[in-house]
């Protein structure tokens, strides 16, 4: 035993000291290298068995490694005194929040894995697109009238000018038909896709959201029909909706579509009939609720996308996410703003 275990003793104890949080373990950490049986204590007992010359030195090395503990020992003590005057360690813990996806989330979701059983492949596109994708390329001239209804978020460079490129102007996606041409464009035939994506519109109120969502199906074959349309639409609709919701095509316009219709289902509520214990259905108006836009590709359309119109035929679809999840809770959701409100205690309950 020489002054070099001294040192080691120090340079362990101050080690085992570090972290040391708690009233008890720094009382433990006390008894094991200072107190009378500690590791320190017991090395300096051993100063006897020394030569009378080597005393001296190990007694003086002793005790500054006594000195340097103690000292440590004062500093842990008004440390652990700190944070324990602000922590009670014996306080139960808080149990961490474990949240879920978002309703919508969950919805495109499901919509994905329903249209996926179909063969449907889901694939998403430029959010801020070209006027082209949006509107030209799908049957919508430069101008025309039609393209009010859609209240588009056009981009602004820095000066405030809506910036333009050789597609035309720079766009908010307002509704996901801009998959229709850029598919199209991949040049792979057949096509079976499902676009889900953002869409924005200048609007806002009880029923319309200024950022809302859009699920787009898209079939290219040859030889598509109408009656393929409808079946697609059916199976969708029981999946989703439920076995016994009948489907309904009601004759509609659109540009890029020809013919078009408006989907409308079977209330949910009323089962179809548009009364409820006697009086009228609250949700539907006679029985029909309307789901979206939907049609036969306008060879326009598909001429634009590269493809042969006398060989090719093509069936599409849009509807709104939210309108259609809502259709289905049948929770009466007075207001469609409510689902992104972030109010805790409606989004807890799905
Ligand atoms: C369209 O957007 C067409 N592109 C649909 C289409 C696609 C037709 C392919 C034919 C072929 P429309 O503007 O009707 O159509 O919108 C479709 C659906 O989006 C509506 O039925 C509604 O469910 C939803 N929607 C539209 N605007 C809003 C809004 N501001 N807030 C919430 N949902 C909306």
């Amino acid at each position: 035993m020489g002054v070099e275990a001294l040192k080691k003793i120090q340079e362990e104890a101050l080690l085992a000291g570090l972290g040391i949080m708690d009233a008890r373990a720094v009382d433990e950490w006390r008894a094991e290298w200072l107190g009378r049986k500690g590791k320190l204590g017991m090395a300096l007992g051993l100063i006897s068995e020394l030569t009378a010359s080597e005393r001296p030195e190990f007694g003086k090395v002793g005790n500054l490694v006594k000195e340097t503990l103690e000292g440590r020992l004062v500093a842990m003590m008004s440390s652990v005194e700190s944070v324990e005057g602000q922590l009670d360690w014996s306080f139960p813990g808080v149990e961490p929040k474990v949240g879920h996806l978002h309703l919508t989330s969950q919805t495109i979701r499901e919509v994905q894995n329903i249209f996926s059983e179909l063969g449907f492949r889901r694939a998403r596109f430029p959010e801020v697109d070209w006027d082209y994708y949006a509107f030209e390329s799908l049957n919508m001239p430069k101008d025309h009238p039609a393209r009010d209804d859609w209240e588009t978020f056009f981009i602004a460079n820095d000066k405030g000018r809506i910036k333009t490129g050789a597609k035309g102007k720079q766009v908010l996606t307002p509704h996901t038909s801009n998959a229709q041409v850029r598919e199209m464009e991949r040049g792979e035939l057949p096509i079976r896709l499902i676009n889900i994506s953002k869409t924005y519109r200048r609007q806002s109120g009880p029923r319309h959201l200024p950022v809302f969502h859009q699920f787009e199906g898209l079939l290219i074959d040859e030889g598509v029909s109408i009656a393929n349309l409808k079946g697609v639409v059916d199976y969708f609709v029981k999946r989703f909706f439920g076995e016994g919701v009948q489907t309904r095509l009601r004759p509609h316009h659109f540009k890029f579509t020809e013919p078009s219709f408006e989907l409308d289902i079977s209330c949910v509520i009323c089962l179809g009939t548009g009364t409820v214990s006697g009086g009228k259905c609250r949700i539907c108006k006679g029985g029909w609720l309307e789901l979206g836009g939907a049609g036969m590709v306008h060879p326009n359309v598909l001429k634009a996308g590269g493809v042969n119109p006398k060989k090719y035929s093509g069936l599409a679809f849009g509807w709104g996410v939210e309108r259609t999840m809502i259709m289905r809770s049948g929770v009466n959701i007075t207001d469609i703003r409510t689902l992104y409100k972030n109010d805790l205690g409606f989004l807890e309950q799905f």
